[in-house]
């Protein structure tokens, strides 16, 4: 019997996994691209931070109509794009087709619609439109504007910034390991930040239908393989059986490839760090720790689903081993799906009260109300690590 993916050696998986989807068509566009971006700032001696952000699509259909998603919007992966860029990084962004991108972010989706910012102008006498005067920004929003379109502009004309988007699992899987495998020449510039919410399950090619899934009978002499609908196991208790049809979608697991990544793909020397995401409090620090444990690598930053904005936690192999780092009560800016009062829960599960650092940073913020990012935060103490890393392996580069 031909053993699960889950069930085979990384290396195995790896192959099996590549070889049941055909890369995606934007793949040598996307490497020749990246190839370019790496070389340069090899020449410039610049870290290079690879962000991958948003969510990923799993297709019901090879011709695909349906898909399984989630709900990250890329808000970490762009903010945190952001925060890179200004402490010097160049930035490969590799997001999710159509989610939030760095600078961007500010004024696009519906919460920030770029119309809301804009105004017509009076039209001025000696306009050649009598009519019609021009399309400004709005007084209160002028300074916000101005200092997002410098960095967005001083981004782009230095090329410190490369846009890579994704939809699909595998598309997802094909780029990571491509990008990662060209930024070799980076060795311990190179920095992985892994913040897409990315599916452990998927379809496997070979067991995926490839036209859309029909949802009612057929006649005879139109069905391909259709299944009988006596012989669908759905795992429910069915004491009245409905005529209606269920779709029952079996998915396989994903293999963890943040194995193969650590150990194969990326640079000698670099520094990959891994989100954990849970909503029980009580399980967040225990799946970090073991994600870490389980992958060897540098750093898993944990987050609660309804925190997450507000709070993390950095899970290290070195001391401290367990560091939160939160925004400060009255900093906090307001989430629609955010519960403020599950702030520090995951923390006090387990015995613990906010350190003395978290008690200063609270005091240090009294008084001062505008709302701060939490990436403003995590990026500048990551880049300590990195650059500690970065250091570490300068007086020892044999190693
Ligand atoms: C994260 O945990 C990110 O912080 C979020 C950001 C997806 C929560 P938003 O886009 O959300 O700002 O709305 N990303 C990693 C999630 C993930 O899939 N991690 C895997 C896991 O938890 C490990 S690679 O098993």
């Amino acid at each position: 019997m031909t053993p699960l993916v889950g069930e085979m050696s990384p290396a195995a998986a790896e192959s099996v996994y590549f070889n049941e989807y055909p890369p995606p068509k934007a793949l040598p566009k996307h490497e020749a691209l990246a190839r370019a971006f790496i070389e340069l700032h090899v020449e410039a001696n610049r870290r290079v931070v690879l962000v991958t952000s948003g969510g990923t699509t799993v297709p019901l259909e090879a011709q695909t109509v349906r898909f399984i998603d989630n709900f990250s919007a890329g808000t970490r992966g762009a903010t945190s794009a952001e925060y890179f860029l200004e402490q010097g990084y160049a930035v490969i962004f590799l997001h999710r087709q159509y989610s939030l991108l760095p600078y961007s972010r500010h004024y696009s989706h519906s919460t920030n619609c770029f119309l809301d910012f804009m105004d017509e102008a009076p039209p001025s006498a000696d306009s050649s439109n009598p009519g019609d005067g021009p399309i400004m920004v709005r007084d209160e929003y002028q300074d916000q504007m101005r200092s997002v379109l410098r960095k967005y502009r001083y981004a782009k004309q230095n090329n410190r910034l490369l846009l890579l988007p994704f939809t699909t699992v595998s598309e997802y899987m094909f780029e990571l390991r491509s990008l990662a495998k060209l930024m070799r020449p980076l060795n311990e510039n190179a920095l992985f930040y892994l913040a897409a919410a990315v599916s452990d399950f998927f379809i496997p090619r070979s067991r995926m239908a490839e036209h859309k899934i029909q949802s009612s009978e057929l006649p005879p002499h139109m069905q391909g393989s259709a299944v009988d609908p006596d012989e669908i196991y759905t795992g429910e208790n069915e004491e009245q059986p409905s005529n209606r049809k269920k779709l029952v979608v079996n998915l396989d697991p994903v293999p963890k490839f943040l194995h193969q990544l650590v150990d194969g793909w990326a640079p000698e020397g670099s520094m990959v760090v891994s989100f954990k995401l849970e909503t029980d409090p009580s399980l967040l620090v225990y799946k970090a720790r073991t994600a870490l444990q389980r992958y060897s690598h540098h750093l898993v930053i944990g987050n609660l689903l309804s925190t997450r904005k507000w709070e993390v936690v950095f899970i290290t192999p070195d001391e401290p081993h367990e560091r939160w780092i939160r925004v400060p009560k009255s900093r906090r800016s307001k989430s629609i799906s955010g519960v403020e009062d599950q702030v520090g829960l995951a923390e006090a599960m387990k015995g613990k009260s906010p350190s003395v650092e978290q008690l200063e940073a609270e005091q240090a913020a009294e008084g001062q109300r505008d709302g701060i990012e939490i990436e403003s935060l995590i990026i500048p103490e990551l880049v300590k690590l990195h650059m500690k890393m970065v250091e570490k392996k300068k007086k020892k580069p044999a190693e």
